[in-house]
């Protein structure tokens, strides 16, 4: 039975300033999941409030919102069977230390010292969440 899935991905600042957008995209591909869209976006306050919405109140929530705005993130929207579940095995776990190595997170990731855990990219987690986001980032696509 198809169960074709979107979902929604970001390349974080700090993997848009390493330089890794391209090689996450090509991970993605390589996977065999399409592009639905692909956008360079500058995060807002009340952008993130609504993506992270869930984690507000946490200790790591400021530190999170002022790391999302410290530099343009890769917007993208991937498409493939199961391709939410398929993504963040691609991604790894959250801790880059702890992340497989193989993943996104594991190969290129690291602990940098400071209050947020800077992992390169987000993935959405369910398919209500890819549809949430899906619909805070493009709306057209909703
Ligand atoms: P996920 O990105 O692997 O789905 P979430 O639990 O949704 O992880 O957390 C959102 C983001 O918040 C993480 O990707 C990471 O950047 C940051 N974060 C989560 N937990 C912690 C923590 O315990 N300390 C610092 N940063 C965290």
């Amino acid at each position: 039975m198809s169960t074709v899935q979107r979902s929604l991905v970001l390349v974080k600042p700090d993997g848009v300033r390493r330089g890794l957008s391209g090689e996450v995209l090509r991970r993605i591909e390589a996977k065999g999941y399409t592009l639905a869209a692909v956008e360079l976006r500058t995060a807002t306050p009340e952008l993130l409030a609504a993506h992270y919405a869930e984690h507000e109140g946490k200790p790591f929530y400021g530190p999170l919102v002022e790391f999302m705005l410290s530099g343009p993130v890769l917007a993208v929207v991937i498409e493939g069977e199961r391709c939410i579940e398929g993504f963040r095995s691609l991604a790894g776990a959250t801790d880059p230390t702890k992340a497989a190595p193989g993943t996104i997170r594991g190969d290129l990731g690291r602990d940098w010292g400071v209050a947020v855990q800077q992992n390169i990219v987000h993935g959405s987690d369910s398919e209500e969440s890819a549809a949430r986001e899906i619909g805070i980032w493009f709306p057209q696509l909703a």
